[in-house]
């Protein structure tokens, strides 16, 4: 089979950017290759969510108040498993648990690790079949090895980051990652069970056409943000703009696009909640990571200022 055709799976692509890195340990590679084994099989149970009693609420909400479904759990349920029994990381942050999981077995105090993780964002599209995703963050532990971790370990900056990424459980499962040498995406193949690299080196384009956001709040967003939307939906014949909104309610979806086709993504802080909605651990900081690694730019809204709609 000629090189253009051949097949290139997760594993072996990972292990071949590791030779890149001559004191790599391996710790962040079989981190990375536990994840994608996770999220087989958390894919598996989402593309059967209207055949098992998986679909539906808990009955909890979360540390974000959030209503927790069944498929949140499962996923945070065996992300934590695969995460604990590997032995690279020294603790986890999920959305889907109140306070840091601290691993203190031999094998994973050692790590030098720590991973913030969304186990399934955009929950609440998982009843109606919108696709959604994990999203996870990677960094280097500040506390000492050979002890148990701390919160500060994970109250890092997005500027400390070691790798991060997201799996969009979609009309195709797709593993986008990063370890700040540029964005990769594996397109899940189900006749072999592999994630198989399907967008080498993915880079925004330079021009896009959609704008991202939910609209419906427009009463309470910051003046400049509503000029914005409207110098975007400009429609006199002399100025009609080429843009157009596309808006699912799932990060990973939204971002995912725009990644692809290019254009803007914004969730902006609003009255009811000056500092915004998304989680910096859970969202922002990992989803800044890859954008930026994809050539674009990432902000975060420092304050909110809110002009009085004229
Ligand atoms: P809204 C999902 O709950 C989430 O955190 C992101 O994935 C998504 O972009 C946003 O919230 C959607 O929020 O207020 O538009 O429903």
């Amino acid at each position: 089979m000629s090189q253009a055709h051949r097949v290139i799976i997760l594993n072996e692509f990972i292990l071949q950017r590791q030779t890149e890195y001559p004191d790599a340990s391996g710790e962040l590679s079989a981190l990375l290759h536990h994840l994608g084994l996770a999220a087989k099989i958390v894919n598996r149970a989402v593309n059967k969510a209207g055949l098992i009693d998986i679909l539906g609420s808990v009955g909890a909400s979360n540390a974000s108040g959030e209503d927790v479904k069944k498929l949140d759990m499962f996923a945070h349920d065996h992300f934590l498993n695969t995460l604990t029994t590997c032995g690279q990381c020294c603790g986890v942050a999920s959305e889907e648990s109140d306070d840091i999981i601290i691993l203190e077995d031999d094998l994973s105090r050692n790590a030098k690790y720590v991973i913030c993780i969304d186990p399934l964002d955009g929950s609440s599209n998982i009843d109606v079949n919108v696709s959604v995703g994990t999203i996870f963050a990677i960094y280097r532990r500040l506390s000492p090895v050979n002890g148990p971790c701390n919160q500060e370990d994970f109250l890092q900056t997005g500027r400390n980051l070691v790798a991060a990424g997201y799996i969009i459980y979609g009309s195709s499962t797709v593993l986008v990652y990063s370890t700040g040498n540029g964005v990769n995406a594996f397109t899940l193949d189900p006749s072999i069970g592999e994630f198989c690299l399907s967008h080498p080196n993915m880079r925004i384009p330079e021009n896009g056409i959609y704008y991202s956001l939910n609209e419906s709040y427009k009463n309470y967003f910051p003046y400049a943000i509503n000029e914005f939307v409207e110098y975007c939906k400009a429609d006199d014949k002399a100025t009609k703009r080429p843009y157009s909104s596309r808006y699912v309610g799932s990060m990973v979806a939204d971002l995912h696009r725009n990644l692809i086709k290019g254009g803007i993504f914004l969730y902006p802080p609003m009255k009811t909640h000056p500092r915004g909605k998304l989680r910096m651990l859970f969202e922002c900081n990992p989803m800044a990571f890859i954008v930026e690694q994809a050539g674009g730019i990432a902000n975060r809204w420092r304050k909110c200022h809110i002009r009085p709609q004229t």
